[in-house]
């Protein structure tokens, strides 16, 4: 059976990293089959994701301590170089993708949570990077998502002291949107789904890019991106269809990815 399985509800999509006896932890089996569900969205039909761990303790405890332990420093690369490829591709994903945090989101679980498009938590929920407690550094991208997230000083003092945070603090620092209370958390995570999907699926994918396109690059070069983003939607059905509605005051109909 596959540590993540992958359920389509209508327009919307759940990943769900399922090995709750070990808290989720990620192990080279997880991060291979993360990358194969991936492959298995159907885009054309799935507008949103929403990425969670399975049970009421963890989105993910990190990556998995036991198969790490004996590791060499090839074997550290490579298992690095693993959980980078499948992060990079989910980061990278054509469509949204929201990470609903029920629990523990610690080491290569917060890494994975910073790898989606944005965060929402529960208020049971648990954010760090204990790794220099363990005589490691991050490996799946910590050092670098969580700096742009929060910001290098607050990023360094997590990652020095391997301290972990709450909910209410990772609201406070923006690392999460929203916390709510654990048994609302789901269906909060799919309204917020919904909301997307019900939005042009072409627009919105061309948003997706710009920002992250343009993040790395100076303001007139990312201007640029955006002018791109904006050409692509002109022409669309959606795109006539959004405008046509307004101007004859009526709702738009159902968008439909054309
Ligand atoms: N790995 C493996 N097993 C884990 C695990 C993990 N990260 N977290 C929990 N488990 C397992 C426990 O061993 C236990 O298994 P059994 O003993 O039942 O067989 C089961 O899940 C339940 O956990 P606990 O009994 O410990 O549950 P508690 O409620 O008492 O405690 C806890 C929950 C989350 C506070 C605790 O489990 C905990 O501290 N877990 C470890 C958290 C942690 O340190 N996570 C960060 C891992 S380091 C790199 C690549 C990647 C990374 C770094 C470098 N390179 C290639 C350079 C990433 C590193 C990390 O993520």
């Amino acid at each position: 059976m596959p540590f993540v399985k992958y359920e389509p509800k209508g327009d919307i999509a759940y990943l769900v990293i399922d090995r709750p006896e070990a808290l989720n932890a990620l192990n080279a089996q997880v991060l291979a089959d993360l990358d194969a569900a991936l492959d298995a969205v159907d885009t054309n039909t799935v507008r949103c994701l929403i990425v969670r761990g399975a049970g009421d303790k963890a989105f993910v405890a990190g990556a998995d301590i036991a198969q790490m332990k004996d590791l060499d420093s090839a074997g550290g690369e490579a298992f690095g170089k693993q959980g980078n490829d499948v992060f990079l591709k989910l980061e990278s994903f054509p469509i949204p993708v929201i990470a609903a945090v029920g629990g523990y989101a610690l080491g290569g679980g917060c890494e994975l949570a910073m790898a989606c498009d944005f965060r929402i938590c529960s208020d049971t929920a648990v954010f760090g990077q204990p790794e220099t407690g363990l005589g490691i550094t991050p490996g799946f991208g910590g050092t670098q998502r969580l700096a742009r997230l929060v910001g290098p000083g607050m990023a360094k003092q997590m990652i020095y002291t391997a301290r972990n945070i709450k909910a209410d603090e990772a609201l406070r620092i923006g690392l999460v949107n929203a916390v709510y209370p654990a048994d609302e958390l789901y269906a909060a995570a799919e309204k917020l789904a919904s909301t997307i999907a019900a939005n042009a699926p072409i627009a919105v994918r061309a948003c997706k890019k710009a920002i992250d396109d343009g993040a790395a690059l100076t303001i007139d070069e990312a201007v640029i991106c955006e002018e791109k983003a904006f050409a692509s939607c002109f022409g669309t059905a959606d795109q006539r269809e959004g405008m046509g509605a307004f101007l004859e005051k009526r709702k738009h109909e159902p968008y439909t990815n054309h």
